[in-house]
Parts: C-alpha cells; sequence; structure tokens
C-alpha cells in the first residue's frame, strides 16, 4: 500500500497507521477528509479486507465515502449511526490546546458535525501543520450563496473590532466559478495571520446571517496524532 513514500506521505501515514490504534470491532467511525485521513481509509480498509475488522464508517464527504467504499469498509449515514465512538480526521493547524483550523479541503461543515456527535475526535497531522498560534493558514468559512457579498462585507467590518491581524477575505474558486460544497454553499478563507482569541472569532462568526460553520474546532479535539518524516510518531 505504501511503496516508497516522501518524508511527507510517510509522517501523514504513520499517523494514520498509529490512529488505527483508536478503532476497535463494531465500533462506528467518523472518517475524515483530506490526504491524511485518505491514508486512515485505506489501512482500515486493509484491517476489514484482511482481518477481518467489521466497523461501519461515517464518512465526512462524498469523496471520502467513495474511497471508503472502494477499500471495503461498510458506509452509513450520520443519521443511521445517531452517535459515533470515534472519529479520525486531518487538519490544516493544531495549537498546544487542541484547538484547530480545519477546511481547507472544503469539509468543513460535516466535518464538524460528525466530530461533535463522537465520543472522540481524534486528528491525525503531519509535524508542519503544529502552530504556537493558530491563523497563518486562512481560515475557511462556509457560506450560503444568496448575497454572500454581503456576508463578505459583514466579515471584513467585524474583524476590523477583533483582535487580529489581517482582514482580506477571498472566495475560494474552482476554476472561474466560485467552489461549491457538499452542502451547496461557498467557502470564504480569511487570511488573518495570527487570530489571538479564536473561541471569541468562532462565536461571532456563527452568528452572522449568511454564515454557516466556521472552520475553528475549539474544544472538539480530544488527541492529536502526529507524524515525522522519519516515521517517528508522537500523541498530544
Ligand atoms: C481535512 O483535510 C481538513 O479539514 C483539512 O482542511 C484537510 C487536511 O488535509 P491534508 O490531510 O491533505 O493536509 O482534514
Amino acid at each position: 500500500m505504501t511503496g516508497e513514500l516522501s518524508p511527507i506521505d510517510k509522517a501523514k501515514f504513520v499517523a494514520a497507521k498509529r490512529a488505527t490504534d483508536y478503532v476497535e470491532d463494531g465500533m462506528r467511525v467518523g472518517l475524515g477528509t483530506g490526504s491524511t485521513a485518505a491514508w486512515l481509509v485505506r489501512c482500515l480498509g486493509e484491517m476489514v479486507r484482511e482481518e477481518g475488522l467489521k466497523i461501519k464508517g461515517v464518512p465526512t464527504s462524498t469523496r471520502t465515502a467513495e474511497l471508503a467504499r472502494e477499500v471495503g469498509i461498510e458506509v452509513i449515514s450520520l443519521d443511521a449511526a445517531r452517535w459515533l465512538d470515534v472519529t479520525i480526521d486531518g487538519a490544516d493547524e493544531f495549537d498546544e490546546n487542541l484547538n484547530l483550523i480545519k477546511g481547507g479541503g472544503g469539509a468543513l461543515l460535516q466535518e464538524k458535525i460528525v466530530a461533535t456527535a463522537s465520543d472522540q475526535m481524534i486528528v491525525i497531522a503531519d509535524v508542519g501543520k503544529e502552530v504556537e498560534t493558530l491563523g497563518s493558514f486562512p481560515l475557511p468559512v462556509e457560506v450560503v450563496p444568496y448575497g454572500w457579498q454581503t456576508t463578505q462585507a459583514l466579515i471584513e467590518e467585524t474583524l476590523v473590532s477583533m483582535d487580529v491581524l489581517g482582514r482580506r477575505t477571498t472566495m475560494r474558486m474552482n476554476g472561474d466559478a466560485p467552489f461549491v460544497t457538499d452542502e451547496g454553499n461557498h467557502i470564504l478563507d480569511l487570511h488573518l495571520n495570527r487570530i489571538g482569541d479564536a473561541r471569541q472569532l468562532a462565536m461571532v462568526m456563527n452568528q452572522m446571517p449568511g454564515v454557516v460553520e466556521n472552520g475553528l474546532f475549539i474544544d472538539i479535539c480530544d488527541a492529536v496524532i502526529v507524524g515525522y518524516g522519519d516515521g517517528r510518531v508522537e500523541v498530544r
């Protein structure tokens, strides 16, 4: 499954492999999105096919659902599962308090709903995702298409009064058209550089009409499994 891996892929793979320790027979497992989570799905698929592991997977995006089925994992909806034992997902940034920025892959809404419905949320990441203060990675905010430019202007105005360095926001594009999420929404990326008070920013964002969800995951993650290019793994 792995062949000759680049250091970054090795880091992602070893983190994903270690995360399989959190998965036991009979569990309902939230399956994240992104290249690191894809390694996890492949590892779990191998355990299903070769070791007879029995799990039900709840994917956080259509592309994860496709991959999970392809590798032999039984896929069920969140509503069928109702509650999950564990969710394992990637992240764009994590800090020492295990707060996260997610949504670079465009699946933050399903990812947050699934993670919140889980007994445990485990993040898998290469060490490059570790930061002292969140915000270098642009913060994704999912907005409804109706009036998105007005919502964007409102967000920019609000940022002026907050403890952030940057205020520029950009519509995420897919070629010439705005990117469309699995729920039919768009994503604004907020170029903030440094988020002083992530908890407050997350709350303020979600109070705005037009905003569906933001990519700050505060007090949701229980552990981060950090992979290194030389194959080492640490659990935070
Ligand atoms: C998802 O995929 C995210 O929320 C995050 O945006 C992204 C991380 O991708 P990768 O693992 O490819 O770096 O987990």
